[in-house]
């Protein structure tokens, strides 16, 4: 091929390439944009609150605990973390197919006015890739399908900030395009071919379908409308299991008649069998396990108070206790209760759900369970309480 030719094939490539002007649909629309944008911006950030809620919620050492009361709110936040995430996923799709050619704007001539255009597309595609990358991410997790090495929590709390500082600036750069068709007189007339309130009704047709067939799974009642939840309310007592004990590699541990539950407060240890915590003062309360991969479900438990293990030991009332499972490691195989929680009445060491002996795949023999925390602190198979001065 000589230099000619090879000029030629290229002003043809880029001939071909479309321009704004070639897509012609007039359902397309700056009102349309903007209605569906600033639901989507809604979306975003109540995902983002909850979000940073859970992400404290779960830090080993969190500065501030989250209170014990009411029990049912992570379980309330991290329902509207999933709902609002899996809404987004279709008012996402709109807006990018309502401002896809746009994607073909030919760049301005001028120096300065390129230099512009090059910062606001560059701020877009930050906003567009973490946005994508939160809602892939949150969809893959709440299906428990972990196709990356890194870790999920850290990872999508990081972008969360990412993808919320991207909108800041893309709202404040769009502000009177929002204020012009939220308050103003229509610019486009709504007669396209497709009317703007069609596409907006079958966008909020198409969250709603979404939520209930996700978010529900955490909803009593109506949990099977959740046709795309990966857990269901199957499993003893009504509550899913999220790892079962071969998957946790703690058949035989936990299984053997030998096992002692052992509690360390200041150098001394005392180790107690089942039999020895059955026969204890018994507490029950009907609380929630609400996992952060999606779903909740509430059971009525009944167990041995934290705060007696504490006191049988002689450590002071409202310590932090360092929780350890039989499971050898894993990032759910210890948790830690702040000394609210190892303080508050309804904090347990479960041994029976829904009036029967916990099942192996639910923490037999005997299990963490305290109001209003991530189900990933729920610690099943708990072999060891260490009380921390
Ligand atoms: N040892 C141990 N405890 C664990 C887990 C685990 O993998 N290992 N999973 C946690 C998570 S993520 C949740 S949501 C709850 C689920 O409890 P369930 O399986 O009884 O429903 O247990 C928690 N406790
Ligand atoms: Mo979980």
């Amino acid at each position: 091929m000589n230099a000619t030719r090879v000029t030629d094939t290229l002003t043809r490539l880029v001939d071909a390439v479309p321009t704004e002007d070639d897509f012609t649909s007039t359902a397309r629309s700056r009102e349309l944009t903007a209605r569906v944008g600033t639901w989507l911006g809604v979306c975003f950030l109540v995902a983002f609150l909850t979000g940073v809620w859970s992400h404290v919620a779960q830090l080993p050492n969190p500065l501030l605990p989250l209170p014990t009361r009411p029990i049912w709110l992570y379980r309330l936040t991290q329902g509207l973390h999933i709902a609002s995430g899996t809404a987004a996923v279709p008012l996402l799709l709109v807006k990018l197919w309502s401002v896809f050619p746009q994607l073909f704007r030919r760049p301005p001539a001028a120096t300065r006015a390129r230099l512009l255009d090059g910062a606001e597309r560059l701020s877009i595609a930050v906003l567009i890739s973490s946005a994508l990358f939160q809602l892939v991410t949150g969809l893959a997790n709440a299906a428990q399908w972990y196709p990356w090495s890194f870790s999920f929590r850290s990872t999508h709390f990081a972008l969360g900030w990412v993808a919320m500082g991207s909108l800041l600036v893309h709202v404040a750069v769009k502000l009177p395009v929002l204020r012009q068709a939220w308050l103003g007189p229509e610019d486009v007339p709504d007669h396209g071919e497709v009317s703007r309130r069609a596409i907006m009704r079958a966008t909020w047709a198409a969250a709603g379908v979404a939520v209930v067939a996700s978010a529900t799974s955490g909803v009593p009642g109506v949990r099977r409308l959740a046709v795309l939840a990966t857990r269901t309310g199957s499993g003893p007592g009504g509550i899913p299991i999220n790892k079962s004990a071969a998957a946790a590699g703690v058949t035989t541990t936990a299984a053997d008649p030998t096992f002692v539950l052992t509690l360390v407060w200041n150098g001394t240890e005392r180790t107690l069998s089942r039999a020895d915590l059955e026969s204890m003062p018994q507490t029950s309360a009907t609380l929630p396990i609400a996992c952060v991969e999606g779903w909740s479900a509430s059971g009525t438990w009944s167990g041995v108070p934290v705060a007696d293990l504490l006191r049988l030991v002689g450590a002071p009332a409202g310590s932090a206790v360092l929780v350890e499972s039989l499971q050898r490691g894993g990032a759910s195989s210890r948790s830690r209760l702040p000394g609210n929680v190892a303080a508050d009445p309804q904090a347990m060491l479960a041994l029976m759900l829904a009036g029967e002996t916990l099942s192996l795949d639910h923490g037999f023999p005997c299990r963490i369970i305290a109001p209003n925390r991530p189900g990933v602190l729920q610690t099943k198979w708990v072999s060891r309480l260490e009380v921390q001065s």
